[in-house]
């Protein structure tokens, strides 16, 4: 059989590590398919509901393992559909490549059917962009994707017309004019230098150990990093703040620890950022500046990988440029260990006040179930190296506020980006990364709704992802959102009847359990993670429990009465709910 092009991009993604491609096929791109199905012994496909999962999926394959995601689409409409993902790929610094098919290339330009020019549409998400036109360009722009990709920390794309794709392999239809050869690269990646500059480093050292109240923020960039910031944490006995991307850097119970900033912060993370006088930020390019020291109150250090990104947010003292492992490690020896411990345990004592807080909100015995309990439930029950995906909604703060990273507990979320989404197609990737893990999706019912397509996935494929939907049967994080702009919810709440996701999952051949009373729910809970396949828990939470910020403003509260008083709709309901919440917390 004579080789084809396909194959040798195929036979590349392997030598570079590649094991999975995710993806639907079409006309566009089914030479690609026969070279996968060619190479099938060691790249495996792995066939999607919709394009949009697919590109969610490399980008959950990347956060978690570190390596390239790979998705695959055919030309006009599947393309299109990748890009969310990718968008999601490029804000959260994720390492994807994306091929697309594009139609012969010989009818290009005539307006031919399915004929979108994938590489003009990816424009702004790709970090490298290439209409492949000749078979002669592979292997050799592979490589140069994959270390685009990798170096900048982004989107890849190489879109192959379906001619060029089974084309004879290593063929160049044309006469070469250019002295140069065809290019020939190596499969190899070779990261920049990780530790910053030594006068960097010393000027770094000498803000921080002059520093009285220091306070440390991570971010995901750091997730690989955690010994080395507890280190410099206990040294410095400076508090740590985790953003929610890196809520996984170091453990919730550790005693550095004082949750995240920002609307699903905690009080204490909060009250440190008002009250440092120095600040170290470690991988991280939070974007809510006004959750960050007022421009002038603290001293600001920085650790970043992009220089790009480095003094973004904040007037910086001294940036540093490198990476969060190694920089800290140099920095390590040239901190002094500070005295004092006051301020350390300051912030230990009203994390211990904290926690009681919302321990308070976990209650069983309220009816319809607290989301906080439910996230609660799901967090005692689950493993210590368990992985828990998250969408964007009020889901994101409960899983920020009631999952405790403990152990290898990791944790994952569309981050800049904050698709609604990203969380069944993350926990079936990282489940096909990580097979011996228990992984978990904490999903909304209108999240849920949009990629639910992707359950049969993973029931396809074997997959013992567990989902958990806390359905509200709202858009629950906007209801907030207008209500906190000053106006009564609109278009935000689904209308009956009801939906019954167990049911879905039952279809699918996965276990489903619908779950409304509480005193079900740890059974129900225990059963799905025992259970040896894909299974999901439709839990009915109160819709009208409200994903308070730790400290409410004076600006927050008025809109919010300006609303109730402007007719919101449920606010008896909402006002018992916040009662009910406080009465809780007193109690304690
Ligand atoms: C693709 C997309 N569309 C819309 C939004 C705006 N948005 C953010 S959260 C949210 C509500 C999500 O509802 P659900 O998944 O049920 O979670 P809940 O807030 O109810 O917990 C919406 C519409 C978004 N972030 N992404
Ligand atoms: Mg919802």
């Amino acid at each position: 059989m004579t080789a084809i092009a396909s194959e040798v991009l195929i036979e590349r993604l392997a030598a570079w590590g590649v094991d999975t491609v995710y993806g639907m096929p079409g006309d566009g791109i089914n030479g690609v398919m026969e070279g996968l199905r060619r190479h099938r012994d060691k790249v495996r496909f792995v066939l999607v509901h919709h394009e949009e999962a697919a590109a969610l999926m490399a980008v959950g394959h990347a956060k978690a393992t570190g390596r390239l995601g790979v998705c695959l689409a055919t030309s006009g409409p599947g393309g299109i559909h990748l890009l969310n993902g990718l968008y999601d790929a490029k804000m959260d610094h994720a390492p994807v490549l994306a091929i697309t098919g594009m139609q012969e290339s010989s009818l290009l330009g005539t307006g031919y059917q399915q004929e979108v020019h994938l590489d003009r549409v990816f424009q702004d998400v790709a970090e490298y962009n290439l209409r492949v036109e000749n078979p002669a360009q592979l292997p050799g722009v592979v490589d140069i994707a994959i270390r685009t990709a990798y170096a900048r920390r982004g989107v890849a794309h190489l879109t192959i017309p379906n001619d060029v794709q089974i084309a004879k392999a290593g063929t160049d239809p044309y006469r070469n004019v250019a002295p140069a050869h065809r290019p020939t690269t190596a499969p190899i990646y070779l990261p920049p230098p990780g530790v910053p500059r030594e006068e960097d480093l010393r000027a770094a050292a000498d803000v921080l150990n002059a520093a009285e109240r220091p306070a440390i923020l991570v971010g995901a960039g750091a997730l690989h990093a955690r010994d080395e910031v507890l280190a410099v944490a206990e040294a410095l006995g400076a508090p740590v703040i985790k953003t929610l991307p890196g809520k996984a850097v170091i453990p919730d119970d550790s005693p550095y620890a004082v949750g995240g900033i920002g609307l699903l912060g905690t009080r204490p993370g909060e009250e440190l950022v008002e009250d440092c006088d120095a600040l170290f930020m470690i991988g991280t390019n939070f974007p809510y500046t006004r959750h960050l020291p007022a421009p002038g109150q603290a001293r600001v250090v920085q650790l970043e990988a992009d220089p790009a990104r480095a003094g973004v947010r904040l007037p910086t003292e001294v940036p540093m440029i490198g990476d969060a492992k190694e920089g800290l490690a140099a920095l390590l020896p040239l901190l002094k260990r500070a005295d004092g411990r006051g301020h350390l345990d300051r912030y230990a004592r009203a994390m211990r006040h904290w926690r009681a807080d919302m321990a308070a909100l976990e209650s069983p015995d309220r009816h319809p179930i607290a989301p906080q309990y439910l996230m609660a439930c799901v967090d005692r029950a689950a493993a210590d190296d368990a992985i828990l995906t998250c969408d964007s909604g009020t889901v994101a703060t409960w899983a920020a506020r009631h999952w405790t990273i403990r152990g290898d507990r990791g944790f994952y979320l569309s981050g800049n980006l904050a698709t609604m989404a990203p969380g069944l197609p993350y926990a079936i990737a990282i489940q096909h990364a990580f097979p011996g893990r228990q992984v978990i999706a904490f999903i909304g019912d209108g999240g849920f709704a949009m990629l639910m397509a992707e359950f049969l996935t993973a029931a396809r494929n074997g997959l013992p992802v567990k989902v958990i939907v806390n359905n509200n049967s709202a858009l629950g994080q906007i209801v907030w959102e207008q209500m906190v702009l000053g106006y009564p919810e609109h278009g935000v709440r689904f209308p009956l009847p009801a939906a019954d996701y167990a049911a879905w999952a039952t279809a699918c051949g996965g276990l489903g359990r619908k779950v409304g009373d509480p005193r079900e729910l740890p059974d129900a809970i225990a059963e799905a993670l025992a259970h040896d396949g894909p299974a999901l828990v439709d839990v009915d939470v109160n819709p009208d429990e409200p994903p308070m910020p730790a400290k409410v403003g004076y600006d927050q509260a008025k809109s919010f009465t300006e609303a109730f008083l402007k007719g919101q709709p449920r606010r008896a309901s909402i006002a018992t709910t916040l009662f009910k919440d406080k009465i809780s917390q007193l109690r304690h």
